[in-house]
């Protein structure tokens, strides 16, 4: 029997309001403790972004993917997960690993290049960064599948980009995720850009939900910039999913508002207008405001989430530089079995 799949939904979820005429919405399941929390995660996410730029301007790591702007889907949606679900992220979401634990240090040695920067994916539940594009939606709908066969409750998360979306790996991972059911959500960063490219050069679908109409799978769209519109939908696409409903395609809408990575120079070809705008609107502040507004946060409780992220930060690049330098053998004796004799000399 053909899978029951409503078309996409075009409408933006939202649930922050502005403090004027669009009022706060709120969220199920989510008490003060839980909201100071979020709170937080996004106060560690933007504090290892802006350290990050500067870490690299100091040449303390290398090329870095800047994701201002983009921690409100990062946290919103690996916040509805359960601690046992996966995550494979891609290089936009390199620093997702903190919010399961994982010391800024090994991060900030992978934007160095160094092998410490490779953690066991088992110990945090997040596979290895993805920057090939797209390439590992087929291993978060195979690891899905897998754990669905193996009789467990866990489910994948998979993120990518709009530019991902015209990528053979993606249409063959939602594919097959879609015809086995396989318990993983679809969250599309759809920051309008493939670096340079613009979404419209992109795609001739009037939004990229729309695709999952094709696959066989309900598509949401939701205010990338709202953490608790992305929570709510990622939630609702895991409790599907848990329920044996399969996947979810989640296209969270943003506009990037920094560069691609620290090497790009987006006023070439970005809407300066659209920008200045977005970073008004800027999520982790977008959040912060609704928690006065509800009376939830203090100056006090935000100065200490800021201080205890930079602290951490501090003590993360120090860790990071303080790693031994190491063997170049590595780079050969994980590519080959028997490396070719030219590899020898010298
Ligand atoms: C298979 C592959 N092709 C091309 C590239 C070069 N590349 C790096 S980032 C990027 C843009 C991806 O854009 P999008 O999917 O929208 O993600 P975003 O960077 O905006 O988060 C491209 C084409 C790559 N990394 N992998
Ligand atoms: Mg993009």
């Amino acid at each position: 029997m053909a899978a029951q799949v409503l078309p996409a939904e075009h409408d933006v979820r939202r649930v922050i309001g502005d403090g004027e005429g669009t009022a706060d919405g709120e969220v199920d399941g989510l008490d003060e403790a839980a909201l100071l929390a979020l709170y937080r995660d996004l106060v560690l996410l933007r504090t290892y972004d802006e350290r990050s730029v500067v870490y690299h301007r100091q040449g303390r790591i290398g090329t870095y993917a800047i994701f201002w702007g983009h921690e409100a889907m990062q946290a919103g949606s690996a916040f509805a997960l359960a601690d046992e679900d996966w995550i494979f992220p891609s290089y936009r979401e390199s620093a997702i690993g903190l919010l399961r634990g994982m010391p800024p240090e090994i991060v900030l040695a992978w934007w160095r290049g160094h092998p410490a920067g490779w953690w066991d994916p088992r110990e945090y539940r997040v596979a290895s960064i993805a920057v090939p594009i797209a390439t590992h939606v087929p291993h978060a709908a195979g690891y899905a599948w897998g754990a669905k066969l193996k009789g467990e409750s866990a489910c994948a998360i998979a993120y990518f980009g709009d530019g991902a979306t015209s990528e053979g790996a993606f249409h063959e991972g939602a594919n097959f995720a879609a015809v086995m059911r396989a318990p993983v959500v679809l969250l599309c960063n759809n920051n309008q850009w493939a670096i340079s490219t613009p979404l419209s050069a992109q795609t001739r679908a009037e939004t990229l939900a729309d695709k999952a109409v094709g696959y066989g799978m309900p598509g949401i769209r939701v205010d990338g910039g709202d953490v608790l519109a992305v929570y709510e939908a990622t939630a609702e696409a895991l409790r599907r999913a848990r329920a044996g409903e399969g996947p979810t395609f989640v296209e969270a809408l943003t506009y990037r508002s920094a560069p691609h990575a620290t090497a790009d120079d987006p006023t070439a070809y970005w809407d300066a207008e659209r920008v200045e705008e977005e970073r008004r609107n800027e999520c982790v502040g977008r959040y912060e405001r609704y928690l006065r507004r509800l009376g939830v946060l203090t100056d006090a409780v935000a100065e200490e989430a800021r201080a205890d992220a930079l602290d951490r930060m501090k003590k993360g690049i120090t860790a990071a530089e303080a790693f031994p330098p190491p063997d170049p053998e590595v780079v050969f004796s994980h590519a080959y079995v028997d490396p070719p004799p030219g590899f020898r000399e010298g």
